[in-house]
């Protein structure tokens, strides 16, 4: 069984984050999501609009994904290839090289991002919206 993980934190999902988690079950047959918690969030300087549960729960909903992880930190990378053994390793290119010490240990695939669509944009389009 050829297993792919992705992380992300997967905020208000939109049809950009599905065409790559659709894509990245492709390149395998068995597909973890590393989701940002809360607290790691901040790290990230984001604040999600859903909870980690609730982003948990609609990722688990998803039929491209077989299992949900917490992201907490940005070092547990080897360790979860390691642990849950990981074939591949999928980012969006927005996340091109950044995590290529991870070919040591598997497959690193950076797939193009969907242009045109993104929690922020979602976020501007809503408040101009709503302040007409
Ligand atoms: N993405 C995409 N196209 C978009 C928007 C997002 O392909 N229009 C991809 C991103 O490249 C990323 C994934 O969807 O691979 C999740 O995006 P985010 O939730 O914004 O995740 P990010 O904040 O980039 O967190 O340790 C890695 C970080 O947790 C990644």
């Amino acid at each position: 069984m050829r297993k792919v993980i992705t992380y992300g934190t997967f905020d208000l999902l939109h049809w950009g984050h599905i065409n790559i988690l659709k894509r990245a079950k492709e390149l395998g047959d068995y597909l973890i999501v590393a989701i940002s918690s809360d607290e790691f969030n901040e790290l990230k300087n984001k604040k999600a609009y859903h909870s980690f549960e609730n982003r948990k729960m609609i990722l688990e909903s998803i039929r491209y994904v077989d299992e949900v992880i917490a992201e907490e930190n940005w070092e547990q990378k080897i360790e979860d290839v390691k642990k849950h053994d990981i074939d591949v390793f999928v980012m969006g290119d927005d996340w091109e090289g950044k995590f290529d010490f991870l070919k040591e240990y598997c497959d690193v695939v950076y797939l193009p991002r969907t242009v045109g669509i993104s929690t922020t944009k979602i976020k501007k389009d809503l408040l101009k919206v709503n302040n007409g």
